[in-house]
């Protein structure tokens, strides 16, 4: 095993990975921007060392800045948590170039999956149901292409995911300027124009399957994760086990997943996406090569560490434990991404100083953050500052406990999504279990959503 970890990371999930470090006995190493000096992360730590300025190209993305620090703390390995260079397969060779393992998959693995039209390519090769769509990228025919998948389409970039790129298109007589506009967003947001077509699913769910693969056969698959309430692709709740996900379904999802996982010959972590329609079928939609922000939620329903697994991966270790263990579901668990941002005003970011900090706290109540009364929220980052992950024997007693549990927190001196929260667990489509991509929206306008079946 490590006995030395760099984070390359900050915030709640730096937190997170320093507390598996210790209590696997694992010495930890945080890095920080001159605008993270105070963060929690750098005080949990056992050794810190400060990589640049504030602006993340200086300092969170500066391959050179974490792997000097790296080099010399001493560290053996390198976590990368979640955004920053988590899917940067560059950095990820960087790292194994400098004689560092890199905690999540191969360089080959993640630059192969992180191409959407590949790992479409792939999930097709493996017999995992894809949305009907263009067969491969899409050429100077797309006319035709969308004709024969039938309107309404999704235009989607090729190098892009988590939303961007996207674009409905619902009148064939938009598709040519439509087909115009991603190319070119794609081209600026990823240096790649290249992209493809789906056919459109009107009344979607997100559902994603965490796997953990040891890359010597060993792959198992977790119960689902619904991400469905979401805000302009930012997700803001997620739960599991799915409300809309029956013990058939999400069979079939876990072995799409592991068939996918086998076939990208993947190792670590990671969670493949699907669409779910109202219809019970569902479709490949990406995969995340990284941990996630929402892994808690599947500590809670199975009672494992999924930071302690990937440490254990990453070390060359076997599966811990088998598929049975993995699909157990234990508890219903919720997890609420509380953000420094005015629900009220567009969610515009809120950063500033923390005057006064009151965490919920009681049975079946996790909270993971990285802020404390006194901490200042920089503007240069997210506007992630904690994650409310609640437990309890059923879907109604977690909403309850979500909504007593909100109730108790309280941040004084930046806007939050609390309120936001407690509105949308009070909301009756919420309750019963009935919505889709659409519902944050509908809330907002107050409109009645269309009943979903
Ligand atoms: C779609 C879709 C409908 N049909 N693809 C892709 C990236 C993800 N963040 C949103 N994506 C979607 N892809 C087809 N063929 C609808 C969405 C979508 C969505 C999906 C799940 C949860 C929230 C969503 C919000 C907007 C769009």
């Amino acid at each position: 095993m490590f006995r030395k970890i760099l984070i390359a990371n900050r915030s709640e999930i730096a937190v997170r990975v320093i507390r598996a470090c210790r209590e696997m006995d694992i010495r930890s190493v945080a890095v920080y921007s001159e605008a993270d000096r105070e963060s929690l992360h750098v005080r949990l730590a056992d050794e810190a060392v400060c990589i640049g300025p504030g602006p993340a190209a200086g300092s969170y993305l500066s391959f050179d800045a974490i792997l000097s620090a790296a080099r010399a703390t001493s560290a053996e390995a390198v976590h990368p948590g979640y955004g920053f260079l988590a899917e940067n397969a560059d950095f990820c060779q960087a790292c194994r170039d400098a004689g560092l393992r890199f905690i999540g998959p191969a360089p080959a693995a993640i630059r192969r999956l992180g191409f959407k039209s590949e790992a479409r390519d792939l999930a097709r090769e493996a017999g995992v149901p894809i949305v009907p769509g263009s067969p491969g990228l899409l050429g100077e025919d797309f006319m035709a292409e969308a004709a024969k998948v039938g309107f309404p389409v999704m235009v989607k970039a090729a190098a892009g995911g988590g939303g961007k790129g996207l674009r409905l298109v619902r009148n064939p007589k938009d598709l040519e300027a439509q087909v115009r506009m991603a190319k070119a967003e794609a081209k600026a947001a990823f240096k790649d124009d290249s992209i493809y077509l789906e056919k459109y699913i009107e009344h979607p769910r997100h559902v994603e399957i965490q796997v953990a693969a040891d890359g010597v056969g060993g792959i198992v698959a977790f119960p689902e994760r619904d991400c469905t309430v979401q805000r302009r692709h930012q997700k803001l709740i997620e739960e599991s086990p799915s409300p809309a996900v029956t013990p058939e379904i999400r069979e079939r999802m876990q072995d799409a997943a592991r068939a996918l996982a086998r076939a990208a010959g993947y190792d670590n972590v990671g969670t493949v996406e699907f669409l779910l329609d109202t219809d019970g079928s569902f479709y490949f939609m990406e995969v995340n090569t990284r941990l996630q922000v929402e892994h808690p939620v599947t500590e809670l329903v199975t009672g494992l560490d999924l930071v302690n697994v990937q440490i254990r991966l990453a070390a060359g270790e076997e599966l811990p434990f088998g598929q049975d263990r993995a699909s157990e579901i234990r508890v219903h668990s919720i997890e609420h991404r509380i953000n420094a941002e005015d629900p009220a005003h567009s969610f515009a970011p809120s950063p500033g100083l923390i005057g006064r900090v009151e965490l919920p706290g009681g049975p079946g109540v996790r909270v993971d953050t990285h802020i404390y009364a006194g901490y200042t929220v920089p503007s240069y980052y997210d506007s992630l500052i904690a994650k409310l992950i609640v437990a309890a024997p059923d879907r109604e007693q977690a909403i309850a406990r979500g909504v007593r549990a909100l109730g108790e927190f309280a941040i004084e001196g930046v806007k939050t999504t609390i309120p936001f929260h407690r509105e949308v667990l009070t909301h009756r489509l919420f309750r019963e279990g009935k919505f889709d991509t659409k519902f944050i929206d509908a809330m907002k306008e107050k409109k009645e959503m269309h009943p979903v079946p």
